[in-house]
Order: structure tokens, then C-alpha cells, then sequence
């Protein structure tokens, strides 16, 4: 995901982190402005989160899930799902979001095969989706670049969905867009009609799509997909990898959107990103469904060497205490409005063709320069790193995704010094 001539020709080196701030090789402080990568949910070196870290290590290192198990491991599947929609009881722990895409495909495949419908094998993704870069996520996923190389060798029987964003129709939408929850429509309309839902296992999207370029889902579009996938026995998968932990103030975008899915992923903010850690949270009866209909022996035969990591466990208990002593989760409602303002304030501005945000989630959107796409964010992304701000650039979108602990002043710098890097790039 990185370019390796480019960065070997000008390496970019942070040596040391502490709340909004990286430290960077020649001692500058840049703030982080996308959470690294969507997961610093708690902002950096956490003491508790550290200090759990460090005693954990010095205690028990390492034990497996495969026959053994550990407290930690248990009371983190105990305290996520205090977090999660009600009814969904269960935990399967893995060690990041492609682990955790690729675990919720196959929850998926042996639940209907329990129930005696095992013709249920086909995914439905969406375009523009990430699900993670192994063979099962990147399949269901929508990003061209993530698929081209790889295009012989998908997962078979997968289809997509279109994805919501419509920048003729609605640019510069503040929040979700009032129209558009039809495309959900196509589900019922297209595909499953062309596949039979009796041949569909599940239907995956992230509730807000990030790294195919902060896609805000129309109002109600999400309930509908609820709705046919409940008419027709489709399980529903919410791919909460970027939405989970607080990100648009609530636990998990479920509760912010008021849809309940069949199965969450989610990895990331679970630990705000200080040790890697992923999971699966399941809907009860789809762990019933393996316990009381599988074989005898081992129910759903999968799993991780390091699923459910004494370190990790230890950083996710820690990372919960943080969340909830801070109410961080509420951080994105008292914010919301103040960063949306951050965001739009650059309509107007060179080559800006949009603007859109919900919560903690917001994204600039430039016009390519002709003939070189994605080069203009990029060279606004290195213009903003060299003024101490870090912005993610996706092509010709540019990506905010700030740590909870976020607070106006660095709202106002991180779009203030973008403005003058997209005034210069254009
Ligand atoms: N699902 C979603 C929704 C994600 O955003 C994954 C799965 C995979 O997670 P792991 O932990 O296996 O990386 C992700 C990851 C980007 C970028 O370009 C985004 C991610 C990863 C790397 C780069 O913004 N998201």
C-alpha cells in the first residue's frame, strides 16, 4: 500500500508518539489527522493502555485459543459485547480486519450449511468497499487497484452492489444524504433475482466505506439493505472495522444508524491500534447454530495462532477503560458539527469538487490533474506532513479520521494548513 521507490528515494520516518502527536526522525510534531490509519482511536501511548501493555508482557506472554484458554481473552469478548447491539453475544477473537472479514465469509458459509442450506455460498459486496487484502476481503471488496493484479484468483461467486456516492446529484453533502436509499433496491431488484437468494450466503458493506473514499451511506439505505436481506434469509455482515469504537458516537455504526447486522467485524479502535488485535461479534443464534447443530468435536474449524492474544486482551481492556473514562464514544456528538464546518470550509477552494463528513469521518474530494490522477492530493498530503499535519491521500481524495481525543484548535489547524496546501497545488 505504500510506494516503495518513492519512499526509499525520501523515507518518512515518525520515531515516538504521544496523544494527537507524532515525533518525526528530525524531532518535528505532526498532528494525526486520520488516526494513522483509521485506528488510534484513544490518540497515542495511552498510559493505561501502555501500562497494561507492559504488565501483561511481564506476566503471561503468550497462550493459545487452540484447546487452552486465558481470563484476559474471555473478559475482552465480555466487555465487547457490552458495547454491541443487543442479541449479539458472541466473539470470535482474530488479529486484524482481513482476519476478521475473512472469519465473518465463513461464519456465514457454515451457519447456512448447519441449517441444512448449504447452497447458500455466494457474497454480495459493494463497489468501492474495503474489506481488507486477503483472498476473501478483497473479493467482496470493491477497490480496482486492491483487485486488478489479482483479478484471475477472486473468491468465486461474489457480486456488488454499486456503490452511494453521486457527485452530479449530491456534492457537498453535509452529513447523509437525504436521497438515495433506493440503491439499496438492487439487491432485490437485480441481484437476487439473477442469483436466487436460496444461492446467497450474505451481504457485506462497511456502514461508511473509508478507504474507497469516505462513501456516506444515503438516509435509510442501510435499513433497507436490512430489510431485504431479512425478507429473503441473506445474513447481513456490517464491516465495522473503521466505524467501530466510537467513531460516529456510539459504540459501533450499528447503533448510530439503527441497524442491527447478523455479524460485525471490527479490529482497529478495539485496541486503539497498540497491539493488533481483530474479532467477530456474532448474532446468538448463529452461535447456537454451531453449537447445537455441528458434529461432535471442534464446531467451526478455524482459527488464529495468536487469536485472542494475552497482549492484545490486556491493550483492549485497557483501550474499553480509556473509551469509557473519557466517554470518548460521545466525542464524535460533541464534535460532529465543529468538524463538519472544518470540512465544508474548504468548498470553494481550487479543483475542490466535494466535501463530505459524518461524525469523525470526513474527506475532501480534488479533481485530477489531467493525466496524472491522484497526484495533486498527493502532493497536498506532503505539503500538509511538512507543516505538521497528516492527511491520508486515496487517490484524488484526501481523508480525515481524527483520534477521539481530538479538540477544535487541532481542527483548526488541520484545515487550515490543508487549504493553503490545496491553494498551492492547484
Ligand atoms: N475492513 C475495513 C473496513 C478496513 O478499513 C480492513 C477491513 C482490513 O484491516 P487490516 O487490519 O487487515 O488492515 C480495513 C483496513 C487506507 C487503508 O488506504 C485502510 C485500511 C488498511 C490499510 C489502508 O486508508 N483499512
Amino acid at each position: 500500500m505504500t510506494s516503495n521507490r518513492a519512499f526509499k528515494a525520501s523515507p518518512r520516518l515518525v520515531v515516538a508518539a504521544k496523544d494527537m502527536y507524532y515525533t518525526t526522525g528530525d524531532g518535528k510534531q505532526v498532528i494525526d489527522g486520520l488516526a494513522t490509519l483509521w485506528c488510534v482511536n484513544a490518540g497515542h501511548c495511552r498510559p493505561r493502555i501502555v501500562e497494561a501493555i507492559r504488565r501483561q508482557a511481564g506476566t503471561l506472554d503468550y497462550a493459545s485459543s487452540y484447546s487452552l484458554g486465558h481470563p484476559l481473552a474471555f473478559e475482552a469478548a465480555r466487555r465487547v459485547v457490552e458495547l454491541a447491539p443487543a442479541g449479539m453475544g458472541h466473539v470470535f477473537f482474530v488479529n486484524s480486519g482481513s482476519e476478521a472479514v475473512d472469519t465473518a465469509l465463513k461464519i456465514a458459509l457454515g451457519f447456512h450449511r448447519l441449517r441444512g442450506e448449504g447452497t447458500r455460498t455466494k457474497f454480495i459486496g459493494r463497489e468501492r468497499a474495503f474489506h481488507g487484502a486477503n483472498f476473501g476481503g478483497m473479493a467482496v471488496g470493491g477497490v480496482p487497484a486492491n483487485r486488478k493484479a489479482f483479478g484471475g484468483n477472486m473468491l468465486p461467486g461474489v457480486d456488488h452492489l454499486r456503490h452511494t456516492q453521486d457527485l452530479k446529484t449530491r456534492p457537498f453533502v453535509r452529513g447523509e444524504a437525504a436521497t438515495g436509499a433506493e440503491l439499496a433496491d438492487e439487491l432485490e431488484q437485480r441481484l437476487i433475482p439473477l442469483h436466487d437468494s436460496s444461492n446467497i450466503a450474505a451481504v457485506i458493506v462497511e456502514p461508511v466505506a473509508g478507504a474507497g473514499g469516505v462513501l456516506i451511506p444515503p438516509q435509510g439505505y442501510l435499513k433497507r439493505l436490512r430489510e431485504i436481506c431479512d425478507r429473503h434469509g441473506i445474513l447481513l455482515i456490517f464491516d465495522e472495522v473503521i466505524t467501530g469504537f466510537g467513531r460516529l458516537g456510539a459504540p459501533f455504526g450499528s447503533q448510530y444508524f439503527g441497524v442491527t447486522p447478523d455479524l460485525i467485524t471490527f479490529a482497529k479502535g478495539v485496541t486503539s491500534a497498540a497491539v493488533p488485535m481483530g474479532g467477530v461479534l456474532v448474532k446468538d443464534d448463529i452461535y447456537r447454530a454451531f453449537m447445537e447443530a455441528s458434529a461432535a468435536g471442534v464446531e467451526f474449524f478455524h482459527g488464529y495462532t495468536y487469536s485472542g492474544h494475552p497482549l492484545a486482551a490486556a491493550a483492549a481492556l485497557a483501550a474499553l477503560d480509556t473509551y469509557a473514562e473519557e466517554d470518548l464514544f460521545d466525542r464524535a456528538n460533541q464534535l460532529g458539527a465543529y468538524f463538519e464546518d472544518g470540512v465544508h470550509s474548504l468548498k470553494g477552494l481550487p479543483n475542490v469538487i466535494d466535501c463530505r463528513n459524518l461524525q469523525l469521518i470526513g474527506a475532501i474530494e480534488l479533481a485530477p490533474r489531467p493525466g496524472a490522477p491522484g497526484a495533486r492530493a498527493m502532493e497536498a498530503h506532503v505539503k500538509c506532513w511538512d507543516r505538521g499535519v497528516f492527511v491520508r491521500p486515496m487517490g484524488d481524495v484526501l481523508a480525515f479520521c481524527p483520534p477521539l481525543i481530538v479538540e477544535k484548535q487541532h481542527i483548526d489547524t488541520m484545515f487550515g494548513v490543508l487549504g493553503e496546501a490545496i491553494r498551492e497545488v492547484a
